[in-house]
């Protein structure tokens, strides 16, 4: 859960440790003091890393031991990025000396906390979860030369220098939003979107399955929502739809990631998919043509209808069983036709469906204008620069006890252009370049709205211009990482100085797992 700690350190892409001033903080990490050696640009920034002596050198006779059962997700994981660029065997074994992933507890430093240290004798990472040593693995990565990201061969070698690493989060929601409605990305692409961001200790995975060009997920007792919904993408492009199998298939890859789905099914507008496949959910009883536009706010679902509900109680229903995690999406932005009783109604009723089968309510901001309960959750969406009224859903969602996930669109969204020159993307909410993205606290972007109000922070993508997964990875890279540091590095250790040479060390691990990163002029790659 979400903890506020102090870091000390700063650390740049190759910078010199040495000497750092010690926390101010009330509570914190014991102080930091470190002797000048080299340790490459981390991000997320570790609450604390401190350089110690000597080198560990992984080698064709290295193994990766885990004491306990609880390691094994994150054995496996590091076997499967070390093997393939390195070439050793790297076997996982109980027992032994090589780099060591120590699920045994003590550390206390919460679930997803870890303690890496490095070194001549070998690697150790220590937590109190199998979750812990899994984000630390992620630390190891980059302590790694930025090859060991390539997806063939390398001929290394594979040197991490000695050092200590205490780490855990700041906030416990750090997601990464993925819209399959407007263009389809089938699920080789969302693992391939999941593998780049979990690099960076993003911890969900929150799946826009609906809107008004396409319904992306099977629902049995509801078929033509994907035999005809699900047809359809922007501009006439292909569609397509996760058979519950596929869906399962990528829960069960995020999973085994730490990495928390939460499934999506937009309401009551952004629904033209779902009123062109049942000519019943509409007040009229006429189906709507399909739409390929880009155009927002025209489709409601028919709020007064008993049969509305029973329909999304099914979908909720089927949705719910084959989603481990705690939340169900209902959407709710942008219902501009919708009445706002109406909306209102339709929202505290939905809330009673996705509490029927056991989960929490999650929605756009909107939603804090119904009698949400507080263990829903609202994602600030609107953005905040020079308006009043884009914060003001927020702070009602704070004066009702609903935690936010903040995702300013003028901050987080990644499918904002970079510049005017940005060939892919929309520009509604400004433009938003590496450092924009980066320099926001989402803890002091709107008054009234604190840390604790806060469970996170996500990083939306949303797909109208964005048609293959190389424009996904053009737009999230270097953004996506800016964002995943806010959530999880202390607010002490924020500085774009120095995160932008850390991020400029990403670039060459970019380039190694084949990534068209945009190259931003504010960052030194
Ligand atoms: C808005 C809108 C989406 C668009 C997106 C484009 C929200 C929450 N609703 O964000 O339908 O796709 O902007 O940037």
């Amino acid at each position: 859960m979400t903890r506020r700690l102090t870091a000390v350190l700063a650390s740049a892409a190759l910078i010199t440790l040495s000497c750092a001033q010690p926390s101010t903080a009330a509570e914190g990490p014991p102080q930091t003091r470190a002797s000048a050696v080299n340790v490459p640009g981390l991000v997320p920034e570790p609450v604390s890393v401190q350089a110690a002596g000597g080198t560990y050198e992984i080698t064709a006779a290295t193994r990766i031991v885990v004491p306990t059962g609880d390691g094994f997700r994150a054995a496996s994981g590091l076997a499967a990025v070390l093997r393939r660029s390195t070439g050793f065997p790297l076997p996982i074994v109980r027992s032994g000396t090589g780099i060591v992933l120590d699920a045994g507890g003590g550390v206390g430093h919460g679930d997803e906390g870890y303690r890496l240290t490095v070194s001549t004798d070998g690697v150790l990472i220590r937590a109190d979860s199998g979750e812990g040593l899994f984000r630390g693995v992620q630390t190891l990565r980059q302590l790694l030369p930025a090859a060991v990201e390539s997806r063939t061969r390398q001929p290394g070698p594979w040197k991490v220098a000695g050092v200590e690493i205490e780490d855990y989060p700041r906030f416990a929601y750090r997601g990464a939003m993925l819209d399959v409605a407007r263009h389809f990305f089938d699920v080789g692409e969302v693992k391939r979107y999941i593998d780049l961001a979990v690099a960076y200790k993003v911890n969900v995975l929150h799946l826009h399955l609906s809107d008004d060009q396409g319904w992306r997920i099977a629902i049995k007792s509801w078929p033509r929502l994907t035999t005809v919904g699900g047809r359809t993408a922007v501009d006439g492009d292909p569609g397509g739809y996760y058979t519950l199998a596929e869906y399962k298939d990528i829960v069960r890859y995020a999973r085994e990631r730490y990495v928390t789905v939460v499934p999506e099914i937009d309401t009551p507008g952004h629904t033209n998919a779902a009123l062109a496949s049942y000519a019943k959910l509409n007040c009229d009883g006429k189906a709507r043509k399909p739409y390929t536009g880009t155009d927002v706010g025209f489709s409601s679902l028919c709020t007064g209808k008993e049969i509305t509900y029973r329909f999304l109680g099914d979908v909720v229903g089927e949705l719910a069983k084959i989603t481990p995690g705690p939340y169900i999406d209902l959407g709710g932005d942008e219902a501009q036709s919708t009445q706002h009783a109406d909306y209102v109604a339709f929202v505290d009723r939905v809330q009673k469906i996705v509490h029927r089968y056991g989960k929490s309510l999650m929605g756009w901001e909107e939603i804090a204008g119904a009698h949400v309960s507080p263990d829903s959750v609202a994602e600030h969406w609107n953005p905040v620069t020079g308006t009043q009224e884009g914060t003001e859903n927020a702070r009602e969602a704070a004066a009702k006890g609903v935690k936010l996930v903040m995702a300013p669109a003028d901050h987080a969204y990644l499918d904002m252009k970079y510049t005017a020159s940005t060939p892919l993307g929309q520009d509604w909410a400004g433009l938003v370049e590496a450092r924009d993205s980066y320099d926001w606290d989402p803890a002091r972007l709107i008054t009234g709205v604190g840390e604790d109000d806060v469970l996170g922070v996500e990083a939306p993508i949303w797909t109208e211009t964005l048609r293959k997964p190389a424009d996904l990875e053009f737009m999230a890279y270097p953004r996506l990482p800016g964002i995943a540091e806010i959530g999880w590095s202390p607010a002490s250790s924020h500085s774009w100085a120095d995160y932008r040479t850390r991020v400029a060390a990403q670039g060459p691990r970019w380039t190694a797992a084949s990534v068209d990163f945009y190259r931003s002029p504010q960052i030194p790659f």
